[in-house]
C-alpha cells in the first residue's frame, strides 16, 4: 500500500517488517521507531528484512512518486524495464523482499506495483505466489470516485465487520443523451478492465531479459486478443441498437466521442482528465514525459505498414526484405504494430499502436502547459473505459485484416476432418437454444487500497452483466471405425448486420466471438459431447478475476494455493455472453471439430495456468493450438457474396439461438442455475 511503510494488517494478522534503518527515506527516519512498533505487543508476526547492498535505482526513481504511470509512454516503459530487471535479478525471494521494502516508499506506487507483478509472474521462485488483485490495490482505477468518499464516511462511522457495502452505480459517466452510454456497462466493467491490465502484465513491452517479452506468438496474440475485444464490443453495440464501431483512420479528424471518466487518483490526488467531444490529436511536446512527436508521424508509419502488406514483405533494419508468409506474417505484424522491444524494425515502422494511445491520452494538454497528466487511454487498466479505445483498436485491427484478406482462403483440405460428421449443435439451459442474461450485484474489497484510517474491510457493491450457465450439446458421428481426437471450436456471431440484413461470410467472420475450444476423444460411431459454459477456454471465474479471498475458505497462503496463484488473465466469465435484447437477439452458434493431429502442440501442461488460453496463452508454454488464431474465421472466402452456410463442411454445424435479456438484478449467490454450475469445480 502506498504511503504505508513496514507493516501490514490482514484480518487478525498484524505483521511488522523490521526494516534496516537506512532503508527509510529521510522523511520517515525520525519515525522509524514508532513505525516498527506500530502494533506494539499485538504484532502477530515480525519479519526481519535482510540488509543488502542496494542496486542503483536512479532510473526508476526519476518518475515522481505522485505522478501517474503509463506503459504507453516510452520514457515510463524504459524506467519500468529497468525496475523489472532489478527485481528479476535479485538472488532470492529474501533479497527481492529487501529491495522492495527499500523501493516501496521511494518508487512511484503504480510503477512499483506493475514491475513487482511482472517479476512475481516471471521469477521461478515466486510463481504461484498470490498477490492482491489490482482492483483491491488501486480501486480508484476501476470505479466512481464518489465511492471513496462514502467509504471514508462508512469507515469512520461504523466499525469494521458491521459495515454495509458502498454501492457503485452502474451508470455514472453520462446520461442517456449520449448514445455511447448504452455500452458503458461493457466499457466500464471492472472484470474486463482487469483482464486487459493482466494481459499487458503477462505480455510486457520492455525488459533487458528478452525472454519475458519474446513469448511464443506474442504478436499474433496481440492481434487476436484485441480483435476479439473489438468483435465482442461490436456485438454488444448491435444488441444495443448502435452501429459497429468506426475505425479511427484519419488521424487529423476530430474525435466525436467525448469521455469523462469520473475517476480520481488516490495516489496522485488528481482527477483523471476528460476528453471533450470534437478533440483532435495534436503534436506532442511534453518534456516531462520525453514525448515529442508530430501527428504526421502516425500517417508515415501507417503508410509503411500498408506498403509492407501490399508487398507482403517487411523492411528489416539492414535493408533486406523479409516476406510476410502465412504462418509467421501476422506475428511479425503484431510485434511491429504493438510495438514492443521485439519489433523486427522499430526504426522504420515506429510505435504506431502505442502512440495512438498516447496521442489520445494527451489531447487536452499536448505540451504540458496545464501540468495535466494523461487521460484513461494512457493506462492499460483504464483504457477500455473510453469509447475511443475501440475506435483506435478497430483501426489497428483493420490494418491486420488487410493482411489476412490477402491470404489464400482455406481450402477444403484445411477445413475438413474426413470421417467426422457433426450432425447437430445446440444449447441446453432453462430453455433450449436460448441464452438468458440479466444484471448481477457482486462485491469487491476496497479496504486494502484505501489510504485512510480507521482501517478494516470496506466492500463496494457493483452491478455487472451475467448470464445463466448452460451446456453445449454436440452430436458427432465418427465413421472411420477407429478412435480419433478432435479439437472442438465454438463461436457465436449475430445473424444479421446493423441494418437487419443477412450478412455475407466475409462480414460475419469479423463478428465471430470465440466461446470455447477444447480437445475431445471421438469413439467410433455416435458421440454426444456435453460441455458446460463454465469450462470455457476464454474465461476465468469471478473468483479469479477478483480474487475475492474473503469469500473463499481456507488460507490462500497454504492450502489451495493453486487456486490463488497469479493467473488473473482471462476474459471475465460474467461477460462470456453478450447482453442480447428483451425480445431475444438472434445469433448463430457455430461448432467445428478439426483434426487434433494437425492442431496439437506437444507440451506438458502440468501446473500451468491453462484454463483461459484462448486469449491469454499459457504461462511458460507455447500457444496450445497450431492453427492460426481465430481459425477458421481469420481468413475470408473467395466469393464475397458467400454466406456461412456456403462455408460449412460435414465437420461443422450451426444453430440459430437467441439471447434474451431480462432487466432484473440478482445478488451473487441468488441465481439458481448459474450458481449451481459455477460451484462445481471447473478443474477436473
Ligand atoms: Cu491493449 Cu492498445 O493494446 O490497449
Amino acid at each position: 500500500r502506498p504511503n504505508e511503510p513496514c507493516f501490514m494488517q490482514k484480518g487478525e494478522d498484524k505483521v511488522v517488517f523490521e526494516i534496516p534503518d537506512h532503508y527509510y527515506p529521510d522523511k520517515y527516519k525520525s519515525l522509524s521507531n514508532t513505525l516498527s512498533n506500530r502494533f506494539g505487543n499485538e504484532a502477530t508476526k515480525r519479519i526481519p528484512i535482510r540488509n543488502i547492498t542496494l542496486p542503483n535505482l536512479e532510473v526508476p526513481m526519476q518518475l515522481p512518486y505522485n505522478d501517474q504511470f503509463s506503459l504507453f509512454v516510452p520514457k515510463h516503459r524504459t524506467m519500468a524495464a529497468k525496475l523489472i530487471d532489478i527485481f528479476m535479478g535479485m538472488r532470492d525471494v529474501e533479497d527481492l523482499q529487501s529491495v522492495c521494502s527499500y523501493c516501496q516508499l521511494r518508487i512511484n506506487p503504480y510503477m512499483f506495483n506493475y514491475c513487482l507483478s511482472v517479476a512475481i509472474l516471471h521469477r521461478p521462485d515466486t510463481k504461484g505466489l498470490s498477490i492482491p488483485t489490482f482492483a483491491e490495490t488501486f480501486p480508484d482505477k476501476f470505479m466512481d470516485s464518489k465511492v471513496f468518499l462514502r467509504a471514508r464516511e462508512v469507515s469512520n462511522v461504523v466499525i469494521s465487520g458491521s459495515r454495509m457495502p458502498v454501492n457503485v452505480p452502474i451508470n455514472y459517466t453520462a446520461n442517456t443523451t449520449e448514445p455511447e452510454q448504452r455500452v458503458a456497462y461493457f466499457r466500464e466493467d471492472i472484470g474486463i478492465n482487469l483482464h486487459h491490465w493482466h494481459w499487458h502484465l503477462v505480455y510486457p513491452f520492455d525488459s533487458a531479459d528478452r525472454s519475458i517479452v519474446n513469448k511464443d506468438r506474442r504478436g499474433e496474440l496481440f492481434y487476436y486478443m484485441h480483435q476479439q475485444i473489438i468483435g465482442r464490443y461490436n456485438v454488444e453495440r448491435m444488441c444495443n441498437g448502435l452501429p459497429q464501431v468506426k475505425p479511427f483512420s484519419d488521424f487529423s479528424a476530430p474525435i466525436e466521442e467525448g469521455y469523462f471518466p469520473k475517476l480520481d487518483s488516490q495516489v496522485a490526488s488528481r482527477t483523471w482528465p476528460p476528453r471533450f467531444a470534437g478533440s483532435v490529436f495534436r503534436n506532442l511536446d511534453r518534456t516531462v514525459d520525453q514525448v515529442k512527436i508530430d501527428v504526421r508521424k502516425l500517417f508515415t508509419w501507417r503508410d509503411q505498414f500498408l506498403e509492407a502488406i501490399q508487398k507482403m514483405a517487411i523492411k528489416m533494419p539492414n535493408g533486406r526484405e523479409l516476406p510476410l508468409d502465412e504462418v509467421t506474417g501476422i506475428d511479425m505484424l503484431g510485434n511491429l504494430m504493438e510495438s514492443s522491444i521485439i519489433s523486427p524494425n522499430r526504426g522504420y515502422y515506429g510505435d504506431l499502436h502505442n502512440m495512438g494511445h498516447v496521442f489520445a491520452a494527451y489531447t487536452h494538454d499536448p505540451d504540458h502547459r496545464h501540468l495535466e497528466q494523461f487521460g484513461v487511454m494512457g493506462d492499460s487498466a483504464t483504457a477500455m473505459r473510453d469509447p475511443f479505445f475501440y475506435r483506435w483498436h478497430r483501426f489497428v485491427d483493420d490494418v491486420f485484416n488487410i493482411y489476412k484478406e490477402k491470404l489464400t482462403p482455406y481450402s477444403n483440405e484445411r477445413l475438413d476432418f474426413p470421417g467426422v460428421r457433426v450432425s447437430s449443435v445446440g444449447i441446453e439451459g432453462a430453455r433450449p437454444n436460448t441464452l438468458r442474461t440479466l444484471w448481477q450485484q457482486s462485491t469487491v474489497e476496497l479496504g486494502r487500497g484505501l489510504d485512510f484510517t480507521p482501517r478494516g474491510s470496506v466492500l463496494a457493491r457493483f452491478t455487472h452483466l451475467q448470464h445463466d450457465e448452460f451446456q453445449y450439446v454436440i452430436e458427432v458421428n465418427n465413421t472411420t471405425g477407429g478412435n480419433l481426437m478432435g479439437t472442438v471450436r465454438i463461436f457465436m456471431a449475430p445473424k444479421v448486420d446493423d441494418n437487419g440484413q443477412p450478412m455475407s461470410f466475409n462480414k460475419q467472420r469479423r463478428l465471430m466471438i470465440e466461446l470455447d475450444k477444447f480437445s475431445q476423444a471421438l469413439r467410433p460411431g455416435t458421440n454426444t459431447i456435453r460441455r458446460r459454459s463454465v469450462d470455457s477456454s476464454v474465461t476465468i471465474p469471478y473468483e479469479r478475476t477478483f480474487r475475492n479471498q474473503s469469500e473463499r475458505p481456507g488460507d490462500p497462503g497454504t492450502a489451495g494455493a493453486a487456486e490463488f496463484d497469479f493467473c488473473g488473465c482471462g476474459w471475465p466469465h460474467h461477460m462470456l455472453i453478450p447482453k442480447g435484447t428483451a425480445q431475444g437477439y438472434p445469433v448463430v452458434l457455430f461448432v467445428m471439430i478439426s483434426n487434433w493431429n494437425n492442431d496439437r502442440i506437444e507440451q506438458d501442461l502440468v501446473g500451468s495456468c491453462n484454463d483461459a488460453a484462448s486469449y491469454c496463452g499459457i504461462r511458460d508454454r507455447k500457444y496450445p493450438d497450431k492453427q492460426a488464431m481465430g481459425y477458421p474465421f481469420d481468413r475470408k472466402m473467395a466469393n464475397d457474396a458467400a454466406t456461412l452456410s456456403d462455408f460449412l463442411r460435414p465437420n461443422m454445424a450451426v444453430r440459430d439461438c437467441s439471447i434474451q435479456f431480462s432487466d432484473t438484478t440478482v445478488e451473487r449467490g441468488q441465481q439458481g442455475l448459474s450458481e449451481r454450475l459455477v460451484q462445481t469445480d471447473r478443474r477436473e
